[in-house]
């Protein structure tokens, strides 16, 4: 007789509103027929996520990485962008789909972020922006990235797409730099099954992002651009206004988990746990923990097989760095003597589950399979 198998552990689950909750919306998209291209359920999402998120205009787009390569075309970027290889891949992707060289610079050891102090090193003559990444949620530099950008006269664009609703000293991470891109994908704080957004700070950019995500079309016969088609519908729409009515329940149940993880595995010889930065409002989108193999007695890669044996999906994000895909390795940046603080970071770190229907039995498993 085999013995059953637990049920799997994912490194996240999406959140999913009652059922019932969706009746009504369906109906009405079923009464009006108005399917996609800016329906009355777009327009009230765009203002409830501004309000949500304390931010003047929002742009809603089908995914981020579409969001991401538009915000490039917004704003009309060439040449080099310095950026970080800790990210997931969409991040340099952007670059490349609009024939942006990508500079990778390192990121600091404290929360694996861009590092501020050596973005001067990397600006050329041809740099036109930098692009920065909140990774985990947790606010980058932003003061710092701004003092420079204003100097060398570039363009900041956030890759915002773990920083759904976090602040920092009370004003939302996503008014920092020109523009922020937002991700709604189903493994995030916030989704639409697919989604994503642009945050950007005036009436006239915000034009010109959805004439862009619109093909380039103004009206019938205008077309100002070379648009594409990044659009929302009416049913992912109606799911995110629905969604945000649940974002306390969410933060609190991540919350708690997270702290759970904290409090259980600070003390573990061999494990770090990451802090939060002083004045921050994390959304706990993401449990990274790195593994210090001398120390802890075994290597991140073998807690990573261990933990599938049990059937608890860890996941390694960001491992390979982007600067070790093929697609990237070849540029002078991507040598690993230049980013030497994420070769280390990407060896060691591994993702805990985190999702507010995890329980907490499962999560007390998790922690004792790391104790023993
Ligand atoms: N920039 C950054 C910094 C990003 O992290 C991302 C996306 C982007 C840009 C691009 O934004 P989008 O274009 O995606 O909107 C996932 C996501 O696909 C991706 O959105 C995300 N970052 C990345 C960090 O993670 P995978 O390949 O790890 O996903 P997957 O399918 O292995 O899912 C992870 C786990 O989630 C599964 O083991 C089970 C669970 N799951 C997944 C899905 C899709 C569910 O329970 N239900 C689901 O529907 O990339």
């Amino acid at each position: 007789m085999s013995i059953p198998k637990e049920k799997p552990i994912y490194v996240t689950q999406p959140f999913m509103p009652p059922l019932e909750d969706l009746q009504p919306f369906l109906q009405e998209i079923w009464k009006n027929k108005w399917l996609t291209n800016n329906g009355r359920f777009h327009q009230e999402f765009e203002e409830k996520l501004c309000e949500y998120l304390g931010v003047k205009h929002i742009s809603l787009f089908c995914n981020g990485t579409l969001a991401l390569l538009t915000a490039f075309q917004t704003l009309k970027i060439s040449g080099e962008v310095i950026t970080t290889p800790f990210s997931f891949v969409a991040t340099t992707h952007s670059l490349w789909w609009n024939g942006l060289k990508p500079v990778f610079v390192d990121i600091e050891p404290e929360y694996f972020n861009l590092d501020p102090d050596k973005i001067e090193a990397a600006i050329t003559s041809d740099t036109s922006a930098i692009l920065p990444v909140h990774v985990y949620g947790n606010p980058c530099k932003m003061e710092k990235i701004q003092r420079i950008a204003d100097h060398y006269g570039l363009k900041v664009i956030y890759d915002a797409c773990h920083a759904f609703g976090v602040k920092l000293n009370g004003t939302s991470v996503l008014n920092a730099g020109d523009l922020s891109v937002l991700s709604f994908h189903a493994t995030k704080v916030f989704n639409t099954f697919e989604g994503g957004a642009i945050v950007s700070h005036d009436k006239k950019t915000k034009e010109r992002i959805d004439f862009l995500k619109n093909f380039g079309f103004v009206d019938e016969v205008t077309v100002v651009a070379p648009g594409i088609n990044a659009k929302v519908n009416e049913f992912q729409a109606a799911f995110g206004i629905l969604g945000l009515r649940h974002m306390k329940e969410i933060i609190d149940k991540r919350k708690a988990i997270a702290e759970f993880y904290s409090s259980r595995l600070k003390d573990i010889k061999g494990i770090r746990i990451l802090n939060y930065p002083s004045g921050a409002d994390p959304n706990y989108s993401y449990y990274p923990i790195l593994i210090e193999e001398k120390e802890f007695g075994k290597s991140r890669d073998d807690v990573y097989n261990l933990f599938r044996e049990q059937n608890i999906f860890v996941r390694r994000y960001f491992y390979p760095l982007i600067s070790r895909f093929p697609i990237y390795k070849g540029l002078i940046s991507s040598a690993p003597q230049n980013l030497p603080v994420a070769e280390t970071v990407s060896e060691q770190v591994l993702c805990l589950p985190i999702y507010p229907d995890l329980s907490f039995s499962d999560v007390g498993r998790i922690v004792k399979f790391l104790e023993k």
